[in-house]
């Protein structure tokens, strides 16, 4: 059960991960004790400017405000951030960090950013991701994936799009091929900095069927408000199919002969020499 009231009136996407509930639970109580905090002080800075007004203190009073309650508030605000980081943060991140999914059912693919889009490299039913290098590198194959490669047989590789069976969980290992980008889904309350050299990963179990927005949250380059790809959580049957229509169109068939040149045609016999 989820309490939402400010965050939803402040626009935050609607939640479609299991683990968000938790962490919009966590926001709406930040916002409620911000709120209160805001009030609290902005009612004292206005107490101050007419308590201390010259009209009633023609002069300066040296020694000041003797009263010790704003420390006692101080206090009490510190008190509270420390209940709020140890019985509601710390927990949340212990799980994101420490609770890794695993099994057959676990959903794993590489989320490579690069100026200025997102491509995405599952493992496959294997779960065994194929051999990438920078020499393949190509415009068709944006990812260096080396198709030869044993592990390489299952793996499907889009520009842009990613699909998801709902409530399944799934590993996205974040990387970046250039800059610093950030791989965000706000529905998902996941994100993650893409950072050159590294492999960060990051898991979450999408728990409804719909289209959300993949954006990057860094800041990184001329046509970064362009980088954004689309997740699609769909029904696992029409997950698989749509795997293994992508697979199809993507990867050679598994076995195919190395093409064999076509024999030369036959030269055609010279007409028989007329007398
Ligand atoms: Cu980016």
């Amino acid at each position: 059960m989820t309490f939402a009231l400010l965050i939803e009136a402040l626009g935050i996407a609607s939640n479609a991960s299991q683990h968000g509930y938790v962490i919009d639970n966590m926001l709406e109580m930040l916002h409620w004790f911000m709120l209160v905090l805001f009030v609290g002080w902005g009612s004292f800075y206005f107490y101050t400017l007419w308590r201390f007004h010259k009209s009633k203190n023609p002069k300066a009073n040296y020694v000041g405000a003797t009263s010790h309650l704003p420390t006692k508030l101080e206090g009490g605000v510190l008190v509270l951030e420390v209940v709020l980081l140890m019985s509601f943060a710390a927990p949340i991140w212990a799980n994101r960090v420490d609770d890794w999914p695993t099994g057959p059912d676990v959903i794993q693919l590489d989320a490579v950013g690069q100026q200025f889009l997102w491509n995405f490299h599952y493992y496959g039913p294997d779960g065994k991701p194929g051999k990438t290098a920078y020499d393949k590198i190509t415009s068709a194959n944006q990812v260096g994936l080396d198709r030869s490669d044993a592990n390489a047989k299952d793996d499907v590789v889009t520009i842009g799009e990613m699909h998801l069976p709902v409530n399944k969980p799934c590993i996205v290992n974040v990387m970046s091929k250039d800059v610093i980008h950030d791989y965000c889904i706000p529905n998902m309350r996941v994100a993650q900095d893409a950072i050159p050299g590294s492999i960060i990963p990051l898991w979450f179990v999408p728990i409804k069927e719909g289209t959300y927005e993949i954006v990057c949250a860094q800041l990184c380059g001329n046509l970064h408000s362009k980088m954004k790809g689309t997740l699609i959580v769909e029904s696992e049957e029409k997950y698989k199919k749509w795997y293994a229509d992508t697979l199809k169109l993507t990867a050679p068939p598994p076995d195919a002969a190395p093409a064999t040149p076509a024999p030369a045609a036959a030269a055609p016999a010279a007409p028989p020499a007329t007398p």
